[in-house]
């Protein structure tokens, strides 16, 4: 390398090699460092991927340092990690105290986080395949942005994933590669580290270009980067066409063995099977066995001139997947074992490493290390000039104004599935700059779950228009089906992964693209499960958005067990950053409508859940707005109780009319007796657990609000709770002052059936209830 920033494609070459070089080590002495450096305290394995991330430094190497422009954003393979804060180091962007403690409390994470790490991380990586489809998402956002005019054409970016090869194993990588071709995606690259090995062993040939028929099926443009210009090279001498073949038909397993024994195993094993071939005999001859494992490994992922060619040569917007041939470990002594995954170099061997890479024993942490001073120097000038070091930082946009209170819909019976409805499209109609920011998406469940109103008023959304057949036909239809740029509603079909991952895209618009788009997603309350893990992806993402599973529970009625909700009332209570509520009454779902949209807007906010039913209730007449306060914390007694009262009946959503009618005939006999509406589990939970906590740590609180609520009672009342779903979800309660409970739930599968039938079978129902009680006061 001979200047610094140059056109000279020699010199850059060499700058990218010494980059590839750099990140090989620094991310293997980072691991080194965290598992045989730095003390130990409980005799466990910290761990790190040397091995993973020595695959994919070179097209690291040549991604971020030539490729990338300021308004790309990359997903980087979760166990490459290392690799991330290497660049960022040289950059002067991370510090040295963080690579020490990587894997250590508030240290550099195992694995990219947005919301952990300190270097700036576009796409958070972990749950494998998730953070690859999530950029065929972004792209759509980015799109979306576009044709409603967030964004200027000329400022799309590329959404980039650097993925593992087993990645393409997870179903949701075919999922979304079908809703991006529907939806015509662009500006959308996967690179694929395809180094033939997943973590437990080498991967099935059988695969071997069936990817690319695949990928271009949908759409995509396949570049599959096999062999390095040394190899090429070789194989245009006399006797090269030879080895080619030879690699070509190489098998996966055999081609790591090789790789790990290294160059006479190389030697005899090309002697045996092509030796009586015309030149090979020469050729082979020509190189030594280091040389010879150098060429024999000179695959085309760790050639940055032939990933510079690569990457150069996809410059328009098709989707394009780049198969970068690698070996895993490459040029470390892990190369090819396919036990390497989880493998680490002992110190012996890093101090090999380090030998051979000249870097001076002490100067392990040297950013420039191994390096002449001159070199040193240019390569740090090379850096400090890229691209990247001028990326600008997410900055979080204004808030979008959210009104003092929404209108509640109208009708003394109504479900909360339908108020939803209601609620969106009277939004829908009006001008609020929110109505603008709204984007509703749904796996094919548009309908029933209430969001046709506001498609109805706002539109699809495609890049390209689409007709509504049905309407041009004049045949009648409720729901208008035509999609334009201006659509405010995302189509998706049947997967939830999808699902939630689009509401994870949706939900990162403003930290991503500077503007805030407030999502709101339906889904069949049961098939949440379904996209689960891509959910948890979005929480720990910290996107923002709108959940709404429904409809829910028993209470959907006939559909029966197949899609009876029994357990998502805990994965509101449980998952991080997602806020659940479970409202019984439309004024509440209103309510909660406009606390979640800000909320999702707030520094410390996060995402929110509502479960909903389709069940149409009674609703309750109020005298004042006294409730709200307590709803938005989590409950409120709909009939309080007198002071010291001896019981209460403690129900949650669309469970009301039966607990109102026990209520109703109990109170009666039980004087004072108290109805609870406990609107949020969730909340009502976490604010108790802190509160608990709190005794260990300095921050002064007061009484949380279930131990206000719960006070108005003796300190020996009986609690009913019940509720449709889990009734672990409420039976905690009663650990709050000691009190006893009789929690009344659903723990089996449910049968079909009305609800009657239904509520007596699973005890559910005002009988129920009031047994419960019974015993309970009988003692
Ligand atoms: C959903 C999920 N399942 C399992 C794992 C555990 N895991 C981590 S990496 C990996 C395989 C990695 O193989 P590949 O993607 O080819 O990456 P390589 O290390 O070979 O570059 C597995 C199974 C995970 N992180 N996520
Ligand atoms: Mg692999």
């Amino acid at each position: 390398m001979a200047t610094m920033i140059t056109d000279d494609r020699t010199e850059l070459v060499a700058a990218l090699e010494a980059l590839d070089a750099r990140l090989r080590w620094l991310s293997s002495w980072t691991v080194h460092n965290a598992n045989h450096l730095r003390p130990k305290r409980d005799g466990m394995k910290v761990g790190g991927h040397q091995a993973s991330c020595a695959s994919m430094t070179a097209i690291m190497a040549a991604l971020y340092f030539h490729a990338l422009r300021p308004q790309d954003k990359v997903a980087v393979k979760p166990h490459a990690g290392p690799v991330l804060h290497a660049i960022h180091y040289l950059l002067g962007q991370q510090t040295l105290e963080q690579l020490q403690r990587f894997r250590a409390l508030d240290g550099a994470q195992s694995y990219p986080s947005r919301t952990k790490d300190r270097i700036p991380v576009d796409f958070s990586t972990g749950s494998v395949g998730l953070g690859v489809a999530i950029t065929a998402f972004s792209s759509l956002v980015q799109d979306y942005l576009i044709a409603h005019g967030h964004l200027a054409e000329a400022d799309a970016g590329r959404m980039i994933a650097l993925m593992g090869d087993a990645e393409l194993d997870e179903g949701n990588i075919y999922e979304c590669l079908i809703e991006g071709y529907k939806h015509d995606i662009r500006n959308c690259w996967w690179v694929v580290d395809y180094n033939r090995q997943s973590l437990d062993s080498t991967t099935a040939d059988r695969m071997f270009r069936r990817f690319d028929d695949i990928f271009e099926t949908c759409g995509w443009r396949v570049i599959t980067l096999k062999h390095g210009k040394r190899q090429l090279a070789a194989f245009a001498r006399p006797g090269g066409r030879s080895i080619e073949d030879w690699i070509d038909t190489c098998p996966n397993a055999d081609f790591a063995v090789l790789t790990y024994q290294g160059g006479s195993a190389w030697r005899e094993r090309l002697l045996a099977d092509i030796g009586g071939k015309p030149h090979v005999q020469a050729l082979l001859g020509s190189f030594d066995d280091e040389g010879l494992a150098d060429l024999m490994t000179n695959l085309g992922g760790h050639c940055v001139e032939t990933l510079m060619d690569a990457f150069d040569s996809a410059q328009d917007e098709r989707p394009t997947l780049f198969i970068a041939y690698t070996v895993k470990g490459q040029g470390l002594p892990l190369a090819g074992h396919k036990d390497n995954h989880s493998g680490m170099m002992n110190p012996a061997q890093i101090a090999q490493l380090r030998l051979r890479m000249g870097i001076a024993e002490g100067a392990e942490w040297e950013p420039y290390g191994g390096l002449g001073d001159n070199q040193a120097a240019r390569l740090k000038a090379f850096v400090d000039a890229s691209v990247l070091a001028r990326k600008a930082s997410e900055l979080l946009p204004l808030a979008v104004p959210v009104p003092e209170r929404f209108p509640v819909p109208k009708g003394d019976a109504q479900s909360t599935q339908a108020a939803f409805g209601n609620v969106l499209l009277a939004i829908a109609k009006s001008d609020l700059a929110l109505a603008d920011r709204l984007v509703t998406t749904a796996p094919d469940v548009t309908q029933t779950t209430n969001l046709g109103a506001f498609v109805n008023q706002r539109g699809l959304f495609r890049r390209a228009a689409v007709a509504d057949a049905f309407r041009a036909a004049n045949i009648p239809s409720a729901q208008k089906w035509a999609a334009t740029t201006a659509g405010q509603h995302i189509e998706l079909g049947i997967a939830e992964t999808n699902f939630f991952l689009l509401l994870t895209s949706l939900g990162l618009a403003a930290p991503h693209f500077g503007t805030r788009l407030l999502p709101v997603g339906t889904v069949y309350d049961p098939f949440i499960a379904r996209g689960l893990d891509a959910l948890n992806y979005g929480c720990y993402s910290d996107a923002r958005f709108l959940l709404v599973g429904t409809p829910s529970g028993l209470t959907l009625g006939p559909e029966g067990g197949a899609h009876q909700s029994i357990n998502t009332p805990l994965i509101g209570m449980g998952q991080p950053n997602l806020t659940s509520f479970e409202p019984a009454f439309a004024d509440e779902v209103a309510l909660m409508m406009q606390w979640a949209f800000r909320h999702m807007q707030q520094p410390g906010g996060s995402s929110v859940y509502l479960r909903l039913s389709t069940r149409v209730v009674a609703q309750p007449r109020r005298a004042d707005e006294d409730w709200e306060a307590d709803a938005l914390n989590g409950g409120y007694w709909l009939h309080p109780p007198l002071a010291g009262a001896e019981a209460a009946i403690i129900f949650t959503g669309a469970i009301a009319p039966e607990a109102l009618a026990a209520h109703a005939l109990l109170a009666e006999d039980i004087p004072g007796l108290g109805l609870l509406n406990v609107t949020s589990p969730d909340l009502l939970h976490r604010d108790w657990s802190a509160r608990c906590a709190a005794r260990w740590t300095d921050a002064p609180t007061g009484p949380c609000h279930v131990e206000t609520l719960l006070s108005a009672l003796a300190p020996t009342a009986r609690l009913v709770t019940v509720i449709d779903g889990s009734p672990g979800a409420l039976s905690w309660l009663g650990g709050v002052r000691g009190m006893q409970v009789s929690p009344l739930g659903v723990d089996r599968f449910g049968q079909t059936g009305d609800l009657p039938d239904l509520y007596a079978r699973y005890r559910l129902d005002c009988d129920a209830i009031i047994d419960a009680m019974a015993a309970l006061l009988a003692g």
